[in-house]
């Protein structure tokens, strides 16, 4: 069987800049410009990957959605420096929870980590609670876009495409977590836009790791059907 690693394509586009990826060299046209291309950062809450949020509530195994801090700091550090677009996402609701849909809440409180409650990191998913922050180690600066989001897709309910379009942006690298389902719903609605979607396989992390696999392997089918798959390591190298 074929590797992940044996199918990455390096191949470069003439006089274009494109990173090692899987199934095509990303971006597909080689223009890869701080100008036209942002970092989002998906949901690097205490309540994904952090004690007492929402994710160990529900008694999944945290060392999974911490796995891509490191990397993502890295990486953003990186496009930081080179004047790439940075883009900070957090899911939450409001705290009188009309943004909160009868079954999101009704499925979370079957498993004991009910959408609103108190718990240990506060109100569960609820803006402005200690476990709906950013962690720190990815504390967004002053002047980097937060969207807020009340569901799993970014575009959804938010004002992000409109400022994406403003700023130019035509190619989005997608970070954070969780990988099958926040990750995954934004890269699928940032494709369907016309956007030029990368996913960033150690800047991702999912509540089950055989979950993670699959959902960057159904990214490449197709020929890319949402886009390319890469590494920290391989973007880094072209910024
Ligand atoms: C979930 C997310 N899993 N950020 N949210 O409910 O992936």
């Amino acid at each position: 069987m074929t590797t992940l690693d044996e199918r990455v394509d390096a191949a470069q586009v003439p006089g274009g800049r494109t990173a090692a990826a899987e199934p095509y060299a990303w971006p597909f046209d080689g223009d890869l410009r701080p100008e036209n291309t942002a970092l989002i950062v998906i949901d690097m809450q205490t309540d994904f990957c952090g004690k007492g949020g929402y994710v160990d509530c529900m008694g999944y195994d945290l060392s999974l959605t911490r796995a891509p801090i490191e990397p993502i700091g890295a990486l953003m550090a990186a496009m930081r420096a080179k004047g790439y677009t940075i883009v900070h996402t957090r899911e939450g609701h409001r705290p009188d929870l009309s943004d909160l849909p009868a079954n999101k809440r009704w499925r979370s409180q079957r498993i004991g980590a009910g959408i609103g409650d108190q718990g240990p990191a506060g109100r569960i998913l609820v803006r402005g609670e200690p476990g709906w922050e950013i962690i720190p180690e990815l504390a967004p600066l002053p002047g980097e876009v937060i969207i807020d989001k009340p569901g799993k897709g970014s575009f959804c309910a938010t004002d992000l495409e409109l400022i994406l379009r403003l700023k130019g942006i035509r190619n989005v690298v997608l970070t954070g977590i969780t990988t099958d389902v926040c990750v995954h719903t934004t890269m699928r609605e940032a494709n369907d836009r016309g956007f030029e979607c990368v996913i960033v396989a150690d800047c991702c992390g999912a509540t089950k790791h055989d979950n993670h696999l699959a959902a960057l392997d159904m990214v490449k089918m197709q020929g890319g059907v949402f886009g390319a798959v890469t590494t920290s390591a391989a973007l880094i190298e072209v910024l």
